[in-house]
């Protein structure tokens, strides 16, 4: 597909993945997959950025533990061309107790909030995701070699 007629996303690697060393491990699914990664930054995210982040949470009982998690470490944060319904797919269900075996979570984790990454369930929430962690001047445009077989 021409990169105009994929999605924007938002894909962060959680502190728990990059303090288990599964960077590496997490891109390489998303990339193989198709995932064009055009811009990238490993950040501290501060108690502001979560709580803006996650504002659709605040007053649930998890959230004070979310912030906690989301700010316990750094985060690989990447923005994406891709198909987002693909990416949520490979992420796996909320619970990696009930992630299906195959994605991220199910293959990873088994704690619902340190539940290794997050992707942007629509374009709407990439949109404004993406707004909190990158500037218009991170994206970088190149052609991927296999992006006419994607
Ligand atoms: P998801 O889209 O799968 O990342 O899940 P949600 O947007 O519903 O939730 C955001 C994050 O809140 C999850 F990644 C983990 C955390 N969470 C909990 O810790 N406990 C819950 O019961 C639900 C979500």
């Amino acid at each position: 597909m021409a990169e105009g007629a994929l999605e924007r996303t938002l894909v962060l690697v959680k502190p728990d993945g990059v303090k288990r060393g599964l960077m590496g491990p997490i891109l390489h699914r998303f990339e193989s997959k198709g995932l064009k990664v055009v811009a990238a930054r490993l950040l501290q995210v501060t108690p502001e950025l979560a709580a803006r982040h996650y504002a659709e949470h605040e007053g649930k009982p998890f959230y004070p533990g979310l912030v906690q998690h989301i700010t316990s470490g750094p985060v690989l944060a990447l923005e994406g061309r891709t198909a987002i319904a693909v990416v949520r797919l490979m992420t796996g269900a909320t619970n990696p107790q009930t992630a299906a075996p195959g994605t991220i979570r199910g293959d990873y984790g088994l704690a619902i909030t340190p539940n290794l990454v997050h992707a942007s369930d629509s374009p709407a929430s990439a949109e404004r995701e993406l707004g909190l962690y990158f500037r218009a001047e991170d994206y970088l445009a190149y052609t991927r070699s296999d992006e006419k077989f994607l």
